[in-house]
């Protein structure tokens, strides 16, 4: 690669922005057993704390994603000054309408008007909450649905759905985005109201520019090719952000690039194909996941650091060998240039790209030698749950 191609590479992972999410900071667990640990936050701000470290070593995670009510507070703008005192930023507001008995039948698509109106009240206190942190996006994902045929009538739903978005973007600010999460089932099992790309599109389209798509890895069925999604939600100029993780089955929110790191390369790959990572882009790279075997704080630098290696590749790709391979019709050329990619060795790259940021080249090494896990291990005491896997 020439020297110019090289610069810009390493510029383009300096540049690079990944959300990390509050709630994989605290405990977690499946709906068998949450598995405490020590150490874990205590509080929004601690989250913080901890989100400040996976910054510190990594670089590129200055933006942290609440979940409300789980990062409940009385002074978002407090909260939003402590994270800018770590040199962070609160990144996509989560709204919560499913851990509610209210929400037994669904949230903004229930049939009981009553309930609706509470789910759409939660909605626009998270456009408050916005306000007060100066978030940019508030993230949709609905646990609406129903388990069995007629138990609703699906169609309804939808218009239920739609009136509710309806007055949350009309809420939406100067600046302010609303990304719709689709996934295909769970905890709804025969229906489930945004299941698909196709139907979050739907909506986002109806309601306008500022609706965007967000696509979570792990809400497709097995043998989806998200990538293909990608780039026609990119295509669109519909492609909001990721919730980036990995599953082997089912939403199992395991740490983004483990399970399936060709998978995460493709889907990088569509990125830079479309123009979707660099200076211009929108799209929010978020990850959503829970560590609830593993250390939290490593394993949330080692999911950085896997999203990292999968975009290095992805733009290491010969994008003119490729096009050559492919306009004249050679397919083992042409698969050839983009596996080149996928099997080139970049952390040697990386490493470098850290020691010009004025990092250590070794992030989880680094984390490790810095002491702060046996400093909150001594401090905190009673590390509250995340909220998920309650
Ligand atoms: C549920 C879910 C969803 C949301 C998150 C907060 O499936 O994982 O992806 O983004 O909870
Ligand atoms: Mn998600
Ligand atoms: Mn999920």
């Amino acid at each position: 690669m020439s020297e110019p191609a090289l610069s810009a590479v390493k510029a383009a992972l300096k540049s690079q922005r990944i959300e990390t999410p509050s709630w994989a900071y605290g405990n977690s667990g499946t709906r068998f057993k949450v598995f405490a640990q020590p150490g874990v936050p205590r509080t929004p701000e601690e989250k913080l704390d901890d989100a400040a470290r996976v910054q510190e070593h990594t670089g590129v995670a200055p933006v942290v994603a609440l979940h409300i009510p789980w990062d409940k507070v009385d002074d978002y703008a407090a909260l939003a000054a402590h994270a800018k005192e770590r040199g962070l930023t609160l990144g996509a507001v989560n709204a919560n309408v499913f851990q509610d008995d209210d929400y037994k039948l669904g949230s903004v698509a229930h049939p009981d008007a009553a309930v609706r109106r509470k789910a759409l009240g939660h909605l626009l206190e998270c456009v408050d909450i916005m306000d007060a942190t100066g978030s940019r996006d508030l993230k949709l994902w609905f646990a609406d649905g129903t388990n069995y045929p007629g138990q609703d009538d699906i169609r309804s739903r939808q218009d239920r759905l739609a009136e509710a978005l309806g007055a949350v973007y009309e809420r939406l600010g100067e600046g302010q985005r609303m990304l719709l999460e689709y996934k295909l089932f769970e905890p709804s099992f025969y229906s489930t109201d945004v299941p698909d790309w196709g139907t979050a599109y739907a909506h986002c389209l109806k309601l306008g520019e500022k609706a965007q798509v967000v696509v979570d890895t792990g809400h497709h069925a097995p043998g989806t090719n998200i990538e293909f999604i990608v780039a026609t939600l990119l295509r669109e100029g519909k492609l909001g952000g990721f919730d980036f993780n990995s599953r082997f089955y089912a939403d199992d929110d395991l740490m983004a690039g483990a399970a399936d790191p060709f998978q995460l390369f493709r889907i990088m790959y569509e990125v830079v194909r479309g123009g979707g990572h660099g200076p211009g882009s929108d799209i929010a790279f978020m990850l959503d996941q829970c560590h609830n075997i593993e250390p939290k704080i490593p394993a949330i630098i080692r999911s950085v650091m896997n999203v990292q290696e999968a975009t290095a590749k992805a733009l290491l790709v010969d994008g003119e060998a490729l096009a050559a391979a492919q306009h004249s019709g050679d397919v083992l050329a042409a698969n050839g240039a983009l596996m080149d990619a996928f099997h080139t060795d970049v952390r040697p790259l990386l490493a470098v790209v850290r020691e010009e940021m004025g990092l250590d080249p070794d992030p989880m090494g680094a984390y490790a030698r810095s002491g702060w896990a046996r400093k909150i291990t001594e401090e905190r005491k009673g590390g509250r749950q995340a909220g998920w896997g309650a």
